[in-house]
């Protein structure tokens, strides 16, 4: 069944009804994907991963995004001496970039006490990424894809207080970006509450699996996890949109000396970030080689239906409306299977001809890294915000 994609279902679905809805002779584009973004954002970052895959979303004209809920976890807002903040900074830059007022709220710190906790006893601040969770699937028209990219706390306690909404076809699917392809490998996102990864493992809903880890670790490259490493961040300092430029540069460098979060946006690059920007790289902290390590581009291209190409011999994303007759198409997509779930959050799977679970394949890991080295600069750099000044 691979090749199988559920998001070409989804579409076809889509387009149908826009066939018999729209008037006669016209056409008109597919709607965008309604999602709610759970991730374990920080500012200052923690995984600075998580705050350059927060402009995905933002900037994709194929994702409606509707609220974002912060997936906190306390011992992480005080480590090593650093003190973090929810991700409200990151999203205030790129509501104000992009002209949005998406909202956004933090969910529980602490980690489910049993897999049916409430964590109704949690201070009101913190209630209030699942009440924005539950209402924005309350209110929504149409069924809302929930996009996870850290623990799967959040979730866990919507379900146990709703799980009528839940079973309502309220919910698309639900995506995501947790977990090893191995059930050997306990991997960071589970790891962060394995009661919940459990909890919502084992629920009734649609889900799309991309672990990120294989038996090996979160920095390995299989063919059912969704890791690569971007080997180089220069490119950022010439991206055409200056704006973008600069909240990616204040984000990577955990600017939180720069309190003036709008205006760093709005302003020249100081000499000194593009100079440190250069000289990032991830692999100076942790991990196996790279300037930057990501799990979610796969995710991401799959909910906006972007395939990757080789076009010209160079790695291009592109719409799979816009695939052309000599483009050689990167096989990845979405597999039915079953799955076992252990109490501590490990999993296994089979492959199944017809599953309410999908997970990540891709067909050949390093060609992919190639492929996405050269396309994710071009990628990113076609974003754009709503301003268009030069700011050097
Ligand atoms: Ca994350």
């Amino acid at each position: 069944m691979k090749g199988f994609n559920i998001f070409s279902v989804f579409w076809f679905s889509v387009a149908a009804l826009l066939v018999t809805t729209s008037c006669v002779g016209t056409q008109r584009k597919a709607s965008p994907v309604p999602v709610i973004l759970i991730s374990d954002l920080y500012f200052p970052a923690q995984d600075i991963g998580d705050n350059v895959d927060l402009l995905t979303p933002f900037a994709l004209e194929q994702i409606d995004l509707k609220a974002i809920v912060f997936d906190i976890t306390r011992s992480h807002l005080q480590e090593d001496g650093i003190l973090r903040d929810p991700g409200f900074i990151p999203v205030m830059q790129l509501n104000y970039l992009f002209g949005k007022e998406v909202p956004c709220a933090a969910a529980p710190y602490d980690q489910l006490t049993s897999s049916d906790d409430k964590k109704e006893d949690a201070p009101a601040f913190q209630q209030k990424g699942i009440e924005l969770l539950l209402t924005t699937l309350e209110k929504s028209e149409r069924p809302i894809h929930i996009v996870s990219t850290g623990s799967l706390r959040p979730i866990a306690i919507a379900l146990n207080r709703r799980p009528d909404l839940f079973r309502s076809g309220k919910v698309a699917a639900i995506h995501i970006c947790a977990g090893s392809s191995s059930e050997n490998y306990l991997e960071w996102n589970i790891a962060l509450d394995t009661l919940a990864a459990a909890r919502v493992l084992r629920s009734e809903v649609t889900i799309n699996l991309y672990p990120c880890a294989t038996s090996e670790g979160p920095f390995d490259m299989g063919e059912h996890n969704s890791f690569w490493a971007l080997d180089d961040f220069g490119w950022i300092l010439s991206m055409k949109d200056q704006h973008i430029r600069n909240y990616l540069v204040y984000n990577i460098l955990r600017k939180n000396n720069r309190p003036d979060f709008l205006s760093y946006l709005d302003n020249a690059l100081p000499e000194n970030d593009s100079l440190a920007l250069k000289a990032f790289r991830s692999d100076m902290f942790y991990g196996t080689g790279g300037a930057h390590y990501v799990w979610e581009t796969a995710l991401w291209m799959q909910l906006a239906s972007l395939v990757l190409v080789e076009r010209d011999g160079k790695g291009m994303i592109v719409k799979k409306d816009d695939v052309l007759p000599g483009d050689s198409i990167f096989q990845e997509g979405l597999s039915p299977v079953t799955l076992s779930v252990n109490d501590n959050g490990l999993f296994s799977f089979e492959n199944a001809t017809d599953s309410r679970v999908h997970i990540y394949y891709r067909a050949d890991p390093p060609r992919q890294a190639i492929l996405l080295n050269q396309a994710f600069p071009a990628w990113y750099d076609s974003f754009t915000s709503l301003f268009t000044d030069f700011l050097l």
